[in-house]
């Protein structure tokens, strides 16, 4: 008797689910409202690069399955996983057994520590099942959302309800490739994700950028403008370089690490020689001159402790 009771209030349970759904999606899916753990701490995306191509292989887009977009623009998955903000793109409510491919172009080389990080908007906890090219995806690595790090938040727009925003907190969390049965040094180029229940809100499967770069901000004459460097030799000694005229390669002097060929056109000048931080960041700020409004710059960076160069970054004075 007791038992019988407790299934019809499970029936009945089932049936209310299932509208509020259909209503409250995204934020509500499958597992409904679950209180979100205080976060791990909160971590910025500067280290993450979204995949190259991401390509749906298991399961049907059908609403409410739907895009995340900061702005009320229609988007692709492929978009939603390739964004390189991370953040601003994603979608919402993939079902249980929804596999996603994504693939990166230079690889993912197992390094020391975290090589990947999956990124979940935090409508509800989102579970992955992770597995590599490596094996022919034969291994399977769990990767839950709950508890992970904070990295970004904002009112998305939501493809079954363009009209209005939902509010969700981005998570990120990280894993080794060790974990994948990936040797130390081996390279992966194709990396899966398949949802787990039906709480999965994939931002992006990320790589965790160890190459020494160059970031730069929005210059405008005048004002204060910021270019900063990342995975330096910690402590150890950088320059950085610019040109007004193009990124053609030009040899120049790299002082301890000789004669070096730059992505910057001629005539190449220094912007700075400084010390990196212990955690190998480096950033540099000055007021951009008013004189070189309306033309673009081209800045690289060189780590002098290991001779390597940066990507060279360009933007437009304003
Ligand atoms: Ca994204
Ligand atoms: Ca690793
Ligand atoms: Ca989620």
């Amino acid at each position: 008797m007791k038992q019988s009771l407790s299934l019809s209030m499970l029936a009945a349970a089932a049936l209310l689910s299932a509208p509020l759904a259909a209503q409250q999606n995204p934020p509500v899916s499958g597992k409904g409202h679950v209180p979100l753990n205080p976060f791990t701490g909160t971590q910025s995306v500067s280290d993450l690069v979204a995949p190259d191509s991401a390509t749906l292989i298991a399961g049907t887009l059908t609403s409410p399955t739907g895009w995340l977009n900061l702005s009320n623009t229609s988007i692709t998955l492929e978009e939603a996983m390739t964004d390189p903000t991370i953040l601003t793109m994603g979608y919402a409510n993939f079902q249980d057994g929804y596999i996603v491919e994504v693939t990166f172009a230079s690889g993912v080389t197992n390094g020391p520590g975290d090589d990947l990080s999956m990124v979940d908007a935090q409508y509800d906890f989102g579970e992955y099942l992770i597995s590599t090219d490596f094996d022919g995806f034969a291994a399977q690595l769990p990767v839950n959302t709950t508890g992970g790090t904070l990295i970004g938040s904002g009112d998305y727009y939501f493809e079954p309800n363009v009209g209005s925003t939902f509010f969700a907190n981005i998570v990120e969390r990280r894993f080794d490739l060790t974990d994948l049965g990936v040797p130390a040094g081996a390279t992966v180029n194709s990396i899966r994700f398949e949802a787990e229940g039906s709480a999965a809100d994939p931002m992006a499967l990320a790589k965790i950028n160890r190459d020494f770069s160059l970031s730069l901000g929005t210059l405008v004459g005048g004002q204060t403008g910021t270019v900063s460097l990342s995975n330096c030799t910690p402590n150890g000694l950088i320059s950085m370089s610019y040109s007004l005229r193009g990124s053609n390669q030009t040899v120049i002097n790299g002082g301890p690490c000789g004669s070096i060929t730059v992505d910057l056109s001629a005539p190449v000048r220094l912007l700075v020689n400084d010390f990196a931080d212990a955690s190998g960041n480096y950033s540099f700020s000055a007021t951009v001159s008013s004189a070189i409004v309306g033309r673009t710059i081209w800045i690289q960076g060189l780590d002098v402790g290991t001779c390597a160069i940066s990507n060279v970054a360009s933007t437009v004075v304003l």
